[in-house]
C-alpha cells in the first residue's frame, strides 16, 4: 500500500511538470514569433540585438545589411512595445526580458517607437 501511494504521488508530480513544460513551450512560441518584412530574396542569417533599457532603445539607430534579423529585448521592468511608425510591425507589450524579432529584407529606413511611451523611439536603417 505504501508503495502505491508513492507511485501516485510521483505520477501527480510528473503531470505537473508536463503542464509547466507546456506553458514554457507556449511562452517560447509566442516570444519567438517573428514578423517578416520579406519581399523575396535571401537573408544574411545575421541577428542584431537592440536592447530596451532605461526608457530608450539602445542603439536607437541601427544600420544593418539586407536580410538581417533584428531582435529587440526589453531589459526594463516596465513593459514596452516595438511599433513601426507606419504600421509595418508591432510587437505588442513586451514584458521584462521579452523579445521580438523582425527580419528586414528590404532596404530603407524603418522608424519605430514604443506605443506606451511615444517619446521612446528608434530606427533601423537597412542597406544593401
Ligand atoms: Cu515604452
Amino acid at each position: 500500500m505504501k508503495g502505491e501511494v508513492g507511485v501516485k504521488k510521483r505520477a501527480a508530480k510528473t503531470a505537473k511538470s508536463f503542464t509547466l513544460f507546456g506553458l514554457l513551450c507556449l511562452c517560447l512560441v509566442l516570444g519567438l514569433a517573428a514578423c517578416d518584412l520579406s519581399f523575396g530574396g535571401g537573408g544574411t542569417g545575421l541577428t542584431k540585438e537592440v536592447h530596451i533599457y532605461e526608457n530608450s532603445f539602445s542603439p536607437d539607430r541601427l544600420q544593418v545589411k539586407v536580410g538581417t534579423i533584428v531582435e529587440w529585448k526589453n531589459l526594463n521592468t516596465v513593459a514596452h512595445t516595438v511599433t513601426s511608425d507606419i504600421d509595418l510591425f508591432d510587437s505588442g507589450p513586451l514584458e521584462y526580458t521579452g523579445t521580438y524579432r523582425v527580419s528586414f529584407t528590404r532596404t530603407g529606413t524603418y522608424g519605430y517607437h514604443c506605443s506606451l511611451h511615444p517619446l521612446v523611439h528608434g530606427s533601423i536603417v537597412v542597406v544593401p
